[in-house]
């Protein structure tokens, strides 16, 4: 495997692409492979030093995908499929990452890309047609089209609690983990939130540290993932199917195949049937229990039933009896934040040197040089972990300064909440593209069937505008409020917007409370893709 950034050549300060890709995650490696594809040139830059994306960033213990492995890997390719084995049910992130590699190996992607290099600006000139990007290293390179490829969940967050700087021990935030890991052994650790990463985390960090605190806002729905080692069997029938069950997978809501939604509402099930149902997806694991009845994610007596079931799976999980009452979600509906998928994570609280600190009605005051203040109390500690989530959707996009047509700055623009056409892109900033950006499927499927969606639609846009001599594509005014209206309303027949959720933006202080993702499902959305170029981009207007 060629070390990342191995064999680059000088960096020129001021060159000409066809394209600027900005990210080289699942999304910005794809999309330049079909640019290639296309005869076209493209430079991608990348903060990290190598490629990756999320699976770059979260080194923490614990780390591992949600969807399974078999699903969660590209499907365009029968040759890049076969090369690959996965080993467990749920691959854990140093796989996931060795696989990136191995597809960006084996696609030769690195040549192209420039790693440790920040995206500063993008600026559209009208007159010349070209997007000017500018990076942290001083590159101002151009090009006709500039396609965001920049994560949903790429810009950690670390709360402003005052204290931080004077903190005497080391604190890391999952979404930053130290390369070279982190030794526990010995330390008293303080872990600040109780989302997946905390999930995942606190029960391997649990099983070094000497003495753990956690320190828990929202306590969450986690059910056991049932990680396990793939069978032969399950590995051969993959790789005989995997490009079929790719096209199966954009045919469903989730972009999933593993399970299949039941669309009976729950009123229509016995009491008896209810149960059973709810029972077998508990135990398969993953998100099919989410599945378990039609109207599950849409009223409140359908969820309900789901939820005391989840409670009551969740409390026979923990023995010790100061806690497993606070460990229970009561203040949500199942499924409206990201359903958490956990190994041992509730049983951890069983263990005396772990102690669970609930914060919902006493905030964190403030980080101390020992450790952290809440409630007027002192909690010692050696080491914090922040797994506090991220400004997810919009953050990395939006600390790009985008400038458009006339000067618009889109900060500005979304500065109420994004406003998109399709997730795809945005009125006044023609050939910039977003992918898996807000107002598309994104974050409530299997990403990387989205991302294969996005970068495939916008391969055929590209490849339109070029062969046809045509200078622009940027959505109407029309269009895009229409879509933005018409995500809002189908996200208000759900229970959603429920939540104080990072789908509403509602963990960032002062972010606009907007559900940002579409909810109409990656089957419905992909008709809908598909409908919008077949009448050659309706709703977008193509500039001459
Ligand atoms: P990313 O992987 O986030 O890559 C974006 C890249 O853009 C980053 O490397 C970032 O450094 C770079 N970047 C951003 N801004 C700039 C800039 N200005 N200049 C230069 N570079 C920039 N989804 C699932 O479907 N299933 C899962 O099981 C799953 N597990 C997850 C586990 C964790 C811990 C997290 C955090 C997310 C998970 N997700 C999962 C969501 C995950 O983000 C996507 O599945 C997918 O990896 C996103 O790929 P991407 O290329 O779109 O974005
Ligand atoms: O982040 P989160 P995450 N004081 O925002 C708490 C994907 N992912 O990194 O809920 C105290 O979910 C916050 O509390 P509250 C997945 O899509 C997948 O865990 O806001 N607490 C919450 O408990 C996921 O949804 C996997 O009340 C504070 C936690 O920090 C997404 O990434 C693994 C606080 C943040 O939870 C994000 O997950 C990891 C404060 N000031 C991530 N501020 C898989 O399993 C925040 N919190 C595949």
């Amino acid at each position: 495997m060629a070390a990342q950034g191995e064999g680059a050549p000088a960096r020129a300060k001021s060159e000409q692409f066809d394209a600027v890709i900005v990210g080289a995650g699942f999304a910005g490696m794809y999309m330049l492979h079909r640019l290639r594809g296309l005869g076209l040139t493209a430079r991608v830059f990348e903060a990290g030093v190598g490629v990756g994306g999320t699976w770059y960033w979260n080194r923490y213990p614990g780390a591992r995908c949600d969807v399974e492995s078999l699903e969660y890997q590209y499907g365009f390719s029968d040759e890049v499929q076969r090369g690959w084995t996965w080993s467990e049910r749920y691959a854990a992130q140093p796989e996931i990452l060795r696989y990136q590699n191995y597809v960006a190996d084996k696609l030769d992607l690195r040549r192209d890309m420039r790693f440790e290099t920040r995206v500063t600006s993008a600026t559209y000139d009208e007159h010349t047609g070209l997007w000017t990007v500018e990076t942290d290293k001083g590159d101002s390179v151009s090009a006709r089209f500039c396609i965001m490829a920049t994560g949903c969940l790429s810009a950690a967050r670390v709360p402003d609690f005052e204290g931080l700087e004077d903190f005497q021990g080391d604190w890391y935030h999952t979404g930053g983990w130290p390369h070279e890991g982190v030794d526990f052994s010995g330390k008293r650790v303080a872990v600040i939130g109780t989302g997946s990463s905390g999930i995942q985390s606190i029960p391997v960090i649990a099983a070094q540290a000497a003495h753990m605190t956690v320190f828990q806002r929202t306590a969450n729905f986690t059910l056991p993932a049932g990680n396990r080692p793939l069978t032969q069997g399950e590995i051969a029938r993959s790789k005989e199917t995997l490009l079929e069950d790719r096209k199966h997978a954009r045919e469903t809501p989730g972009g999933i195949i593993c399970f299949e939604y039941n669309e009976t509402l729950a009123g229509d099930l016995t009491p008896e049937a209810r149960e059973r149902e709810l029972d077998t997806r508990w135990n398969q694991g993953g998100f099919a229990f989410l599945g378990a009845f039609g109207d599950l994610m849409a009223t409140h007596e359908a969820n309900d039933i789901a939820a005391d079931f989840a409670r009551e799976k969740m409390r026979a999980s923990v023995k010790n009896p100061d806690v497993v009452e606070k460990l229970l979600p009561f203040d949500h509906p199942v499924g409206v934040k990201r359903l958490c998928l956990d190994t041992d994570y509730l049983q951890t609280f069983d263990q005396p040197h772990v102690d669970l600190v609930d914060v919902r009605e006493t905030p964190v005051e403030r980080i101390s040089k020992k450790g952290v203040v809440c409630g007027g109390r002192e909690y010692e500690a050696d080491a914090i972990v922040f797994a506090t989530g991220f400004d997810a959707m919009t953050g990395a996009l939006l600390a790009i300064d985008v400038t458009g047509r006339g000067g618009a700055k889109l900060k500005e623009k979304w500065a109420a909440g994004p406003r998109t056409y399709l997730g795809l892109g945005s009125a006044g900033f023609p050939n910039l593209f977003f992918i898996t950006g807000p107002g598309s499927p994104s974050v409530l499927s299997n990403m990387i069937v989205s991302i294969e969606q996005h970068v495939d639609w916008i391969t055929d846009c590209v490849k339109r505008l070029t062969d046809g001599n045509i200078r622009s594509i940027e959505p109407t005014r029309e269009a895009e409020d229409a879509w933005v209206s018409h995500v809002n309303e189908l996200a208000s027949e759900t229970l959603y917007p429920q939540a104080n959720s990072w789908y509403m933006g509602a963990n960032i202080p002062g972010k606009p409370r907007v559900f940002m993702p579409y909810t109409g499902g990656v089957n419905v959305y992909g008709e809908k893709l598909a409908e919008v170029a077949a009448a050659d981009y309706e709703g977008f207007r193509l500039g001459a």
